[in-house]
């Protein structure tokens, strides 16, 4: 019998705007020890109408122009159906059909669609300049010292690569992003099995992950924060649950971070912990995931050389804590049906002691 108490999945609210949009951990981890445990819950909703960079900032106004056009075109259409029936003649069944204006002809009426005509034309060919220019907008973001992140799509998890960032070298991690504010990011997609796509709602539009193609994505985060991202482009059964978490922040807590992510695993001197290192080196797990510094190097699934530095596992479907981690690692496809990750059969202790080592992967 397995226990899923404790199992708390992830809700990212979707329909309601959170009001921790812009709660960073390092506030919350001065506000109090509760802040800390319940942060993956203060994990924001996506939004596209609070943007937080130039590029989502370029394409909002463009969402709030043609908003506003088609909504002042959709009222004066209103308007005009209102007006032709209040001033049209009151009839009833036995009310003869007057055909007279067929062979009248209306100045009036004519003048009235070609001058409707000509305003719906203009406005769209002006939709369609506003659309070019955003176009143009975007692909003008200064890309200087970008920051060079390759981001691989798999069924429904993340992977991304980072690029070797002056005299420091790359490092691997997945699912959750972490970014300078201020400095341009270029992410270049690719998928490893089928078509995925990137969208971080607060940062920027969609962009295809394709097989075989190498596409890229440049945006620049200019308030700090944590956005998700969601695949965008259905992938197969576990689609939506295949989250992104993107923390910009500031960019000496980000150097920190990815000198934190260059290291190898630590060593633990805690015996339960160190069974758990080899319960994972020797079953199953070494050969899909890589835990830099031991000898597992799987290379089919999520890093998971710093894996408490995530919020969530399993690209945001629970929450990172130990009762997750026993919960998901026994049975994966209870939480994600059809998960690529097979459920593992560990002996309970062996599950404790994997599951202590995993912690100790900060
Ligand atoms: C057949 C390959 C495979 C094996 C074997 C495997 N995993 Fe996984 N694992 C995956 C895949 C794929 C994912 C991503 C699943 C998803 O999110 O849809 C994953 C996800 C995870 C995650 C979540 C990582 C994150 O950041 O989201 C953890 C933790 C994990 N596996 C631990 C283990 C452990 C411990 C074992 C051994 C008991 C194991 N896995 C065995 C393929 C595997
Ligand atoms: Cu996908």
């Amino acid at each position: 019998m397995k226990s899923r108490l404790g199992v708390l999945p992830v809700r990212w609210r979707n329909n309601a705007r959170s009001s921790h949009h812009s709660v960073l951990p390092w506030h919350c981890a001065t506000a109090g020890s509760i802040c800390v445990t319940t942060l993956a819950y203060a994990l924001p909703n996506q939004d596209a109408l609070a943007p937080a960079g130039i590029q989502a900032a370029h394409i909002l106004r463009l969402w709030n122009l043609t908003l506003i056009v088609c909504g002042v075109f959709f009222a004066a259409v209103l308007a005009g159906v209102l007006v032709a029936l209040l001033r049209r003649e009151r009839a009833d069944v036995a009310t003869p059909p007057d055909l007279s204006g067929n062979v009248r002809p209306e100045r009036g009426v004519r003048r009235s669609v070609v001058a409707a005509t000509v305003v719906s034309v203009v406005a769209l060919v002006g939709l369609v300049v506003a659309d070019a220019l955003t176009d143009r907008a975007l692909s003008q973001m200064p890309v200087a010292r970008a920051l060079h992140i390759e981001l691989v799509g798999w069924d429904w998890w993340w992977q991304a690569d980072y690029a070797p960032d002056g005299d420091a070298p790359g490092f691997s991690t997945a699912n959750e992003l972490h970014i300078p504010v201020g400095r341009p990011i270029v992410v270049s997609l690719t998928a490893g099995d089928v078509i995925h796509s990137f969208w971080v709602p607060n940062l920027h539009g969609k962009k295809d992950l394709l097989p075989g193609i190498r596409s890229t994505v440049e945006f620049r985060a200019d308030k700090p924060g944590i956005y998700r991202g969601q695949c965008a482009q259905f992938c197969g059964t576990e689609h939506a649950l295949m989250a992104l978490a993107v923390v910009a922040e500031p960019p000496d807590r980000y150097a920190a971070w990815a000198a934190a992510q260059r290291e190898n695993a630590p060593d633990s001197a805690d015996t339960l912990a160190q069974r758990g290192k080899q319960v994972f080196e020797q079953s199953a797990c070494a050969s899909c995931h890589t835990v830099r510094g031991t000898r597992a190097s799987g290379a089919l699934a999520p890093d998971l050389t710093h894996l408490m530095s995530r919020q969530t596992i399993a690209a945001g479907r629970l929450v990172n804590n130990p009762a997750n981690l026993a919960a998901w690692i026994r049975d994966p496809g209870a939480f994600k049906p059809g998960a690529m990750m097979p459920p593992a059969n560990l002996s309970d202790p062996d599950l404790r002691a994997l599951v202590a080592w995993l912690g100790t992967l900060r």
